[in-house]
């Protein structure tokens, strides 16, 4: 029998927290008795990451660990939701697994009319997000540009999600863009294709400080943002079909 549940964990170098955030995942699913898998996705790490999730592949039966040469988050995501079999799918980060968001989220999705796709977000009414302000408020933008610009319906799209894997794997097959903009061009095509998306909050606690510059990340959003624009509009055209990654 194929389990109910993947949780994806896209992991680069994280030979620190990674054994540590499988083993709060695992014990928390086994104590839920649910019927699960783990699908470590690791790529370019130079920090023996890929040795650590194989070690722990030997050592619990619900994990698998892919491993993929170049380092992106997006395309690790990607290829998580692919190899999934998990009826559901939830993504979460290494430095935040967050077993109450599935202990809301996965009913919602596992419910006969349920939506497709439940976003954990930082930004709904209830949410609490204690983040630095700089984080939070390019949070805010990001959100909104998606909002009035893209027409999304939910608040927010990169972090913690679960989606229902045979409505929404295969639309990944469409999606081109990589790094931090897979989930949010994976959820503007699933409303696009008519699926429906909810939100419930989440707590925002990371359990290290952020890694990545977010003053590299910007004009890397931003120019990413303007090409989905501009290829999600490219194929509302006569002829226009989505480009196949
Ligand atoms: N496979 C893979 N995972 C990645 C990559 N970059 C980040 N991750 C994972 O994505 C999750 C979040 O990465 P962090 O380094 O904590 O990101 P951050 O700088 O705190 O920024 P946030 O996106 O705001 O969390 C962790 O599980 C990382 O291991 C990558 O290139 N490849
Ligand atoms: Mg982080």
């Amino acid at each position: 029998m194929p389990p109910a549940l993947t949780v994806v964990l896209p992991a680069h170098n994280e030979a620190g927290m990674l054994e540590e955030s499988v083993r709060e995942v695992a014990t928390g699913l086994r104590e839920r008795s649910w019927s699960f898998e783990i699908v470590v996705v690791e790529n370019g790490s130079s920090d023996g990451t890929a040795a650590i999730a194989n070690r722990l592949a030997g050592e619990f039966p619900e994990l698998r660990a892919l491993s993929l040469p170049e380092a992106d988050y997006g395309r690790a995501l990607r290829a998580g939701l692919l190899a999934a079999v998990g009826d559901v799918v939830v993504n979460f980060d290494v430095d935040f697994c967050d077993l109450g968001f599935l202990d809301r989220a996965v009913p919602l999705v596992e419910a006969p009319d349920g939506p497709a796709v439940v976003v954990g977000s930082k930004r709904s009414a209830g949410s609490d997000d204690t983040r630095n302000w700089q984080r939070r408020m390019v949070t805010g933008v990001f959100s909104s540009i998606l909002r009035h610009g893209f027409g999304l319906s939910v608040s927010d799209t990169h972090g913690v999600k679960a989606m229902r894997r045979e409505a929404v794997a295969p639309l990944a097959q469409y999606c081109r863009f990589g790094q931090d903009l897979f989930d949010t061009e994976l959820i503007l095509r699933a409303e696009r294709s008519g699926l429906r998306s909810a939100e419930v909050p989440v707590e925002v606690v990371e359990k290290r400080p952020a890694r990545s510059s977010i003053r590299a990340r910007i004009p890397r959003t931003v120019k990413g943002l303007v090409a989905l624009r501009l290829a999600l509009w490219r194929e509302r055209l006569p002829g226009g079909s989505p480009a196949v990654m």
